[in-house]
């Protein structure tokens, strides 16, 4: 099922107030995602997981173009999102509940970093945004 218009509108809103930035707060996703769950860093021993690293950032960076091509891509994200759905699935064997986990942390970097905007509402919206996302990339059903 389609995002509904008033979701979209939501989160768009805030990808064009995130600007530039989404990288950061996806970095800051994935730093939280580490140290609070870490059994999601078996799938990353081959890179430095340590606060600050420059890997951990450039992947936050592609996780985050990845989330705004979703973004851009709502009305058929099980094809934008195929080649990616095919390497987590297929090669990386990612567990499809550590997607939870990440969209977890990146709801909490973003209630960190826009408190004022934060509402029920806009959670709500990132909620459904985000399991649209998870579900076209983290299952090999369709
Ligand atoms: Ni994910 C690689 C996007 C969740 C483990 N991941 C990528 C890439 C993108 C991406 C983009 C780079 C493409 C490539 O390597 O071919 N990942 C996303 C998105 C989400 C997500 C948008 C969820 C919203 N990935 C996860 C989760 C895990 C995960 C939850 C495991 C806990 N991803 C990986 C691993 C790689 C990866 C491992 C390869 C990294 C590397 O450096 O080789």
């Amino acid at each position: 099922m389609a995002l509904a218009a008033a979701d979209r509108a939501t989160v768009r809103a805030l990808w064009k107030k995130m600007g530039s930035n989404v990288g950061v707060y996806a970095t800051e996703a994935l730093e939280r995602m580490f140290l609070g769950f870490p059994s999601t860093t078996t799938y990353f021993l081959h890179l430095d997981l340590s606060l600050g690293s420059a890997q951990v950032k450039a992947h936050g960076q592609k996780v985050a173009d990845a989330l705004t091509l979703a973004l851009e891509h709502l009305e058929d994200l099980p094809r934008a999102l195929s080649a990616l759905r095919h390497r987590h699935v297929r090669e990386l064997r990612v567990d499809p509940a550590s997607f939870q986990l990440l969209a977890h942390c990146l709801l909490v970097t973003l209630a960190r970093h826009f408190p004022g905007d934060f509402s029920p509402t806009l959670q709500a919206s990132l909620v459904k945004f985000l399991s649209h996302v998870i579900s076209a990339l983290a299952s090999d059903c369709r």
